[in-house]
């Protein structure tokens, strides 16, 4: 099975909890797209649902497939986000960002009853950190931030490699109009604390750090679909 019909198959036993009348959070990324396709179908054959996206990508491509889009000011609780990750740990704590949204992908997840989370076994790892940690940053500042971030990371016993995410050679730039500093921690045993301390640096707008938020992963692979609860 190649990379793209793993994705099909994730998003396909997603759907599956989509029921209708629900009001969902729509993720952003590669496999999100797969589901976004599916889901896309469903709503042709009459499936009731509106859709917040994570993303204006996201949000063109729902719009692109006739999905009813609002957003959190008229729909502030959503049943069910589904999304994406870079990599799934322990108790389903999350990297996520790959694709740049992970503030409005945190702030719609935080919104919703339950989040499940899409993507082919290979993200499924025992420790957190061999994907670069998307860390969102404000423009403003931003030197003493990266020392900020630098310090935390020693002070808590942790090795950093970072790189400012480029686009065209220029910073990229977020939906939310921030920079996205992709950090390299080498392991990180606990998310939570290292999440904390890098949101409590005011230059820090959030990270891509996900716990305590995914209910269900659904991991496509070689031999089929295998879930697991939080
Ligand atoms: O940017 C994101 O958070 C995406 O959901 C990402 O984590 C997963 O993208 P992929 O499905 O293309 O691997």
């Amino acid at each position: 099975l190649d990379a793209k019909a793993l994705k099909i198959a994730a998003g396909q036993a997603a759907l599956e909890h989509v029921e209708d009348g629900m009001k969902l959070g729509i993720g952003t990324g590669s496999t999100a797209e797969e589901f976004i396709r599916l889901l896309g179908v469903r709503v042709g054959e009459g499936l009731k649902v509106v859709g917040v996206p994570t993303s204006e990508r996201t949000a063109a491509l729902c719009r692109q497939l006739s999905i009813p889009l609002t957003d959190l000011d008229e729909t502030p609780r959503l049943d069910l986000t589904i999304d994406g990750a870079d990599e799934i740990g322990p108790e389903l704590a999350l990297i996520k960002g790959g694709g740049g949204a992970l503030l409005r992908e945190k702030i719609v997840a935080s919104a919703s009853r339950r989040m499940i989370v899409i993507a082919d076994e290979s993200k499924h790892v025992a420790t957190l950190g061999r994907f670069p940690l998307p860390v969102e940053v404000v423009p403003f500042g931003l030197r003493a931030t990266l020392l900020a971030i630098e310090k935390t990371a020693e002070r808590l016993g942790l090795s950093l490699t970072h790189e400012m995410r480029l686009a065209d050679g220029k910073p990229f730039v977020t939906d939310g109009g921030h920079f996205i500093l992709d950090a390299s921690f080498g392991r990180i045993p606990e998310p939570r604390a290292l999440a904390q301390a890098l949101n409590g640096i005011p230059g820090v707008v959030e990270t891509g750090l996900f716990t305590g938020l995914a209910s269900l992963a659904i991991l496509a692979g070689g031999d089929g679909i295998r879930t697991i609860d939080a």
